[in-house]
């Protein structure tokens, strides 16, 4: 994650860049399928829908191309409350600025969810669909009526099956997108893969952590702030505060003798360790904010707007 002055050498003839929004609805895979074009894990994954907060880039610089992803908050209608609201935004604001959109979709079938993220991107956006989780498609003969159907959704750029998880035709999906992309210089220097910082990577470690270890709706009432990130030689002393929203949640989070909050930890720790290749020692501290999901100012003090 380092940052030199200069931009990548763009000799190539014919060098392209440009943005990716990788938008779908919750769960589609989004954020695997960055973390498979970037080789590394810069978005947190998890089983559950709604795990994407906020817009990540992935910057993946090739001999002809330089692909800036942009990874958003899967497209929601499960609460109404100020923080899905903000995450909407954020989703769609996403694919209306991108060159090009890919729609992530679950084979083998499109839902109306998809269709209503599909239906907000603007006309006129070079739009591929990715069919992702084909791994889960046993019958080998059900993908193509899926495909044909997914061609009568829009004209789409392409289509493109794929599967994030054992990385099938990811190739072949970058191919697509290079070639959908506009002439133009890189935009970042080759050796960055992210625009965000360290101290943004360490509470998403922990968000993920937390929606792993927790019941169905505990996770989407968990905020996590970094309080402290110290560089102490090659050591990053990180202080963070997990913020829930009422207090009956500080010991479901904490566990029985601070079980879970150490394995939350220890997990996200060691995540870090090998993010930042470096060792880390993290404190980890549950706090109540009441309502914060509904409390705008509170969002904004989260980096929500
Ligand atoms: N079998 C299979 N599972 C996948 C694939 N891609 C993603 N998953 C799983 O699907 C779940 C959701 O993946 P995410 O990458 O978090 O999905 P997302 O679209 O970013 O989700 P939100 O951020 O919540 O909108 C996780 O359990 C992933 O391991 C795939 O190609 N095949
Ligand atoms: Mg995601």
């Amino acid at each position: 994650m380092t940052t030199p002055e200069k931009p990548a050498t763009t000799a190539a003839v014919d060098f392209r860049c440009g943005t990716v929004s990788i938008t779908g609805r919750p769960n589609t895979g989004k954020s695997s399928l960055l973390n498979r074009f970037i080789g590394q894990k810069l978005s947190i994954v998890s089983r559950k829908a709604q795990t994407t907060r906020h817009l990540v880039r992935g910057i993946l610089t090739a001999p002809d191309c330089q692909y800036v992803f942009v990874d958003s908050p899967g497209f929601q209608t499960r609460h109404d409350n100020v923080l899905n609201k903000s995450l909407n935004r954020r989703a769609t604001e996403a694919a209306r600025d991108a060159d090009v959109v890919l729609w992530v979709i679950e084979s083998p079938k499109v839902y109306e969810a998809d269709r209503a993220l599909l239906a907000r991107i603007p006309a006129g956006r070079k739009v591929i669909a990715v069919a992702n989780k084909v791994d889960l498609v046993k019958e080998r003969e059900r993908l193509l009526p899926f495909l044909e159907r997914v061609a009568k959704e829009r004209a789409f750029h392409a289509i493109v099956p794929v599967s994030a998880k054992s990385g099938k035709n990811a190739q072949e999906l970058l191919r697509v997108i290079r070639n959908a992309l506009p002439r133009a210089e890189a935009m970042y220097p080759e050796d960055q893969i992210t625009d965000r910082d360290e101290r943004f990577f360490a509470s998403e470690l922990v968000r993920e952590k937390l929606f792993r270890e927790l019941g169905d709706e505990l996770p989407y009432s968990c905020e996590v702030a970094i309080d402290s990130f110290k560089e102490e030689g090659a050591l990053r002393r990180i202080e963070a505060t997990i913020w829930v929203d009422r207090e009956s949640h500080k010991p479901i989070v904490i566990g029985d003798k601070g079980e879970r909050l150490k394995r939350v930890g220890t997990a996200a720790r060691k995540d870090m360790e090998q993010l930042f290749d470096g060792k880390v020692y993290l404190g980890l501290w549950v706090k109540v904010k009441r309502g914060w999901t509904d409390d705008a100012r509170a969002l904004r003090t989260f980096g929500y707007s």
